[in-house]
């Protein structure tokens, strides 16, 4: 049991997001940190720290433009050399005058053209990266009741995803993501799974949808999108973040791990536990130092994987077919408050880790010395 559940962990792969390790903040201001990344290079320099003391995070995401370069095919060179490789590519429509009123939504063909151009163009990148993943989020909607037509924006949309679906190779995929709100007000032209979900549909098996943890209404009940889209083979995977208010972006498992643990059960529960859907981070670290937060990050996602994989599920099957309300409860809860700390550990000391990958990265000296050579770290992301 233990051996198969270690072995569950030690394939796991979590993907580290590039913009993570630049600089951002909030709408108000923007504090920036000493020792940033001062381009894409950099930036996968320090994700391969995390994989270096985690052992699990073996991908990075791209944010196009914010990662632009002359060279992708060097750039994904770089990765291999320090041990990582380029995952996701995702688009970004949301940062250009022209988006004002929508992007692939817009009421304007031009801007729809120049929209769907931009996602075709990541879609190159990922030829020319080995990417098999792109992800797509649009910050369309309309602020006021009128502004638009509500039922003409969701056919713009669908025009944009057939385009971009077309162009997809053998072996790539597009991952749909979800907003509920922000920035648009009133109306979000992609506004919850069941939204993304239809146009995957329509589209076809190359189309997922992804879970951006953040992107919900609260109380919103995740595990039970989670179980449904698996059962409806439709799950791409996760943008992994916590939030207290809104899409606050703040450490997986910082605000509710029990929410994570919920979420991992119905991964392992839904065979959704391998490279078919990916595990991303999508956070910032406005506060906390950025390469320490994902390696926390990383463990708290582990640590509710573990506990999720250590479910009883014959156990649980037996009290749930009994009827067995209070039965079936404390099965779950059982494996939610064991310690798996000492399993990860063992686990990590047999992959040739220290067990302690905050402590070993704290010691290694890498943060003091990336302080002392990065001068000047204001690489494009949410600071720019
Ligand atoms: C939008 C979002 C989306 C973007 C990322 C930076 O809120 O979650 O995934 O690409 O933030
Ligand atoms: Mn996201
Ligand atoms: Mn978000």
């Amino acid at each position: 049991m233990t051996t198969d559940i270690k072995a569950a962990l030690r394939a796991q792969a979590i993907e580290t997001p590039s913009w993570a390790y630049a600089n951002s903040g909030t709408r108000f201001k923007v504090f920036a940190q000493p020792g940033v990344p001062r381009d894409p290079f950099e930036k996968l320099a320090d994700a391969a720290q995390v994989h270096a003391f985690t052992g699990v995070a073996p991908s990075v995401a791209l944010h196009i433009p914010w990662d632009r370069v002359d060279d992708y095919a060097a750039l994904a060179g770089h990765a291999a050399d320090l041990g990582v490789r380029i995952g996701a590519i995702n688009s970004n429509v949301f940062q250009d005058d022209d988006y004002r009123l929508g992007s692939v939504t817009n009421p304007d063909p031009r801007v729809r053209r120049k929209a769907t151009d931009h996602l075709l163009e990541c879609v190159d990148i990922m030829d020319a990266t080995g990417s098999g993943t792109l992800k797509l989020w649009f910050s369309d909607g309309t602020n006021y009741p009128g502004q638009d037509d509500i039922r003409a924006r969701q056919d713009r949309l669908a025009e944009a995803l057939r385009e971009v679906y077309d162009r997809l190779g053998d072996g790539q995929r597009f991952l749909l993501e979800y907003k509920l709100f922000e920035p648009a007000f009133y109306t979000t032209d992609v506004p919850d799974w069941g939204t993304a979900y239809a146009h995957c549909l329509e589209l076809g098996p190359k189309a997922q949808v992804v879970v951006d943890t953040g992107h919900h209404a609260p109380g919103t009940n995740i595990e039970f999108i989670v179980a449904f889209l698996l059962r409806q083979g439709r799950l791409g995977g996760f943008d992994f973040n916590s939030r207290f208010y809104a899409d606050d972006d703040l450490m997986v498992g910082a605000a509710d791990p029990f929410q994570l643990f919920r979420i991992m059960f119905e991964v392992v529960r839904g065979g959704g536990y391998g490279p078919h859907v990916a595990f991303m981070l999508d956070q910032c670290h406005n506060l906390e130092p950025k390469i320490a937060g994902q390696i926390r990050s990383v463990m708290n996602v582990q640590e509710a994987t573990a506990k999720a994989l250590l479910v009883d599920r014959d156990a649980l099957a037996a009290a749930q077919a009994a009827g067995d309300v209070l039965g079936a409860n404390a099965v779950l809860m059982d494996a939610y408050s064991t310690d798996v700390r000492p399993l990860l550990a063992e686990l990590r000391a047999e992959m040739g880790l220290d067990p302690d990958p905050m402590a070993a990265y704290a010691r290694s000296g890498y943060f003091e010395k990336v302080c002392a050579e990065r001068v000047g770290g204001t690489q494009a992301g949410w600071g720019a």
